[in-house]
């Protein structure tokens, strides 16, 4: 007998590229439904893959958001858009996200450009212009029109990721123009990142939201230990790693007020995650080399080599 399952299902990888802040990882949690990916108000918050995995129909589609295309010019940001470039590549269907009220910026057209130059074949491109929530209609065929001219994309979506606008029918057809094969995932695994790093990332979402300024780019977190305890609860060690002596004061702030908030919004969202009671402890530690380590870069899911 055959394996059925098999026979109607189909299964692939769609990544999500654009411009930093252009949305993508809105995007991934509302298509995989919870919360795989953080979000700022921030450019740069992304800084690897992170891989989502939604169901529609028979259709397992894993999203991989993917770090904002720009030009880079730290190591940071080379290893970055190297991470990005490279979920690109492994996709089946590509996804650019612009944004509705920023329309055909230069950011927009370098990434236009760079996937003529890497030869994409623009029938596995989709484009989707997000937050249309933030202009009016008669502006959105103006730039439909503009985009598809600078680009043949195989099909143009609206969205809002943020209000759920277009998000089922984007899902619909990237499921329906998967390859066929079995799922790649358990029917119920949401994300493939380890906990301790989607803890790490919880974490750096508050310190970014609360930080300002370029401290939040120059910050990278870490999960030390997890220890599950006996009683139910998990306590979890993290290090705040800083690139200057100056850093570690602001981001704990006048009497540790300011680290001392980051910690109960961080702790907060991940009881809920893990849903247990979660003990957080926080320690910011200055290594002002830190942007230059390899085991750092590691620890966040990037190859060095790519800086
Ligand atoms: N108004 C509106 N805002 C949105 C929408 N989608 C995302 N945003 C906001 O845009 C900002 C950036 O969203 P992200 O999902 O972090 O963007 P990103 O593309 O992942 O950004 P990087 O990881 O920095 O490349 C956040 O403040 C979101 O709340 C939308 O549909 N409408
Ligand atoms: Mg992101």
């Amino acid at each position: 007998m055959t394996d059925t399952s098999t026979d109607s299902t189909r299964a692939g990888f769609v990544a999500l590229i654009g411009e930093p802040n252009a949305g993508k990882s809105t995007l991934t949690n509302a298509m995989v439904g919870a919360k795989v990916s953080i979000v700022t108000h921030k450019v740069q918050t992304t800084r690897a893959r992170i891989r989502g995995v939604a169901m529609e129909g028979d259709s397992q589609i894993v999203f991989v958001d993917t770090p904002g295309l720009f030009r880079p010019r730290r190591h940071l940001d080379r290893a970055m858009v190297a991470a990005a470039w490279s979920g690109a590549a492994d996709a089946d269907i590509i996804v650019l996200l612009v944004e509705a009220h920023r329309g055909l910026t230069d950011g927009v057209q370098a990434i236009l450009d760079a996937l003529r130059e890497r030869e994409v074949d623009p029938s596995r491109v989709a484009l989707a212009i997000n937050k249309i929530d933030r202009v009016p209609r008669d502006k959105l065929l103006g730039l439909t029109a503009k985009m598809t001219e600078a680009f043949e994309f195989s099909q143009v979506f609206m969205i809002s990721a943020e209000k759920g606008y277009g998000v089922d029918d984007l899902r619909v057809w990237l499921a329906e123009r998967l390859p066929k094969g079995p799922w790649l995932y358990p029917e119920d695994q949401i994300a493939d990142l380890p906990m301790r790093m989607i803890a790490a990332e919880i974490t750096r979402e508050k310190l970014t939201l609360r930080l300002h300024q370029e401290l939040p780019y120059q910050l990278t977190v870490e999960t030390e230990n997890w220890e599950e305890r006996k009683d139910g609860s998990v306590k979890i060690d993290q290090v705040i790693y800083v690139a200057r002596d100056g850093h570690k004061g602001i981001a704990l702030g006048p009497r540790g007020e300011t680290i001392k908030q980051i910690s109960m919004a961080a702790r907060e969202e991940l009881a809920e995650f893990v849903g247990r009671k979660v003990h957080l402890f926080l320690q910011v530690k200055v290594r002002p080399g830190w942007l230059e380590e390899r085991e750092r870069y590691s620890e966040i899911g990037l190859d060095y080599n790519d800086g």
